[in-house]
């Protein structure tokens, strides 16, 4: 069998024959004086999915979160988001470290918040109170378990944020596995938000990029932001090229991951010691605790390394498993079997 069996995230896919060939053919030219031809077309591209006027290609998913954060607000804002939101979680504290501005959190259901909780954590604009300028949601929420967000809830915080002057940005690294599962396009929710992300070096396979989307005047302002931070790239076009074909060639088949997902959580629902419910495997990711199993997620992860899966442990008895382009089918039902194995003879 084909071991190792990466599991660990849908980062760890690696650019195929195909996608590499096109970067070798990609036309470039120094996108800091907005000379490659193959970003702008992505640009376009990806503004046009997204059904706003512009976006912004960036070298990754934290920083595309990171300059829309930091282009909306200014230091000593407060923004709502989910308690266990990446941009919050997961971004090595950039939102106070960058842009100086602090987090109201609100406990989400499998990280999706509702309007009405939203609404509650708004700030009354007095003088005691930062005021609050921003909220992200994350679609699909990572932590939550590749949960997708409802397209009504959506417009439902769109319109309380609308309605307090707001903006809403949506954290969309997976927003198009939401969309090929539930059968509805980007816009369906990207209508209702002022900003939106994109990563293409997740489940779409390239090596490397986001992009965040926005208004015109916006996006020259994260444009300056991203240059601040470093992102300015100049002959990136090779990237832009991968996430181009990645757009033309592995959307559709994100079904593929969530077929895989799903039989992975019911491979493993069969054994006794883990606990999950496959019925919550909503996309391309499969939690579970490993309580009863007598180990720590750590030490369990470090078993079946040594057997040949890899997979990430994401708290003290909580494991994750993603699928993705570089792992089939027949090794979703290899990793069961080695599942079966290691907790068997432990
Ligand atoms: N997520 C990574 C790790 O950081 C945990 C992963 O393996 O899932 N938004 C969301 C929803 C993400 O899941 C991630 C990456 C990012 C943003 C950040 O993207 P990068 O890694 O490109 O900075």
């Amino acid at each position: 069998m084909n071991l190792p069996i990466d599991l660990r995230s849908d980062t760890v896919t690696k650019p195929s024959p195909a996608m590499r060939q096109a970067m070798a053919n990609a036309e470039v030219g120094d996108d800091v004086a907005r000379e490659d031809p193959t970003i702008n077309r992505l640009e376009a591209l990806c503004a046009e999915l997204y059904g706003m006027e512009a976006s912004l290609f960036v070298p990754s998913g934290s920083m595309a979160n990171q300059v829309a954060i930091k282009t909306w607000t200014q230091a000593g804002d407060e923004m709502i988001v989910d308690l266990n939101a990446h941009c919050y979680n997961l971004e090595s504290a950039a939102i106070a470290a960058v842009s100086g501005v602090q987090v109201a959190p609100v406990e989400g259901k499998r990280g999706i918040m509702t309007a009405e909780q939203v609404e509650a954590r708004i700030r009354p604009r007095n003088v005691h109170h930062g005021p609050t300028t921003l909220i992200a949601i994350e679609n699909t929420h990572n932590r939550g378990g590749g949960s997708i967000y409802p397209v009504e809830t959506t417009a439902a915080i769109g319109e309380v944020a609308r309605r307090h002057g707001i903006r809403l940005h949506l954290d969309g690294a997976r927003l198009l596995n939401a969309c090929v599962e539930k059968r509805v396009r980007p816009t369906d929710y990207t209508r209702h938000c002022d900003s939106a992300t994109l990563c293409f070096s997740k489940g779409l396979g390239c090596p490397v990029g986001s992009v965040v989307a926005g208004p015109r005047e916006f996006i020259e302002r994260a444009r300056r932001w991203r240059k601040v931070f470093g992102g300015g790239m100049r002959q990136a076009g090779i990237l832009a090229a991968a996430a181009i074909y990645a757009l033309e060639h592995n959307v559709a088949r994100l079904a593929d991951d969530h077929a895989n997902a799903r039989l992975l959580a019911r491979g493993l629902a069969e054994i006794d010691t883990l606990d999950l419910n496959p019925d919550e495997v909503e996309t391309n990711m499969v939690f579970f605790d490993c309580r009863r199993t007598g180990m720590a997620a750590s030490e369990l992860k470090q078993r079946m390394a040594k057997a040949g899966v890899l997979m990430y442990d994401t708290a003290p008895y909580r494991i994750r498993l993603v699928t993705h382009l570089d792992v089939s089918r027949e090794q979703i039902i290899e990793a069961v079997g080695v599942f079966k194995r290691v907790l068997m003879s432990a």
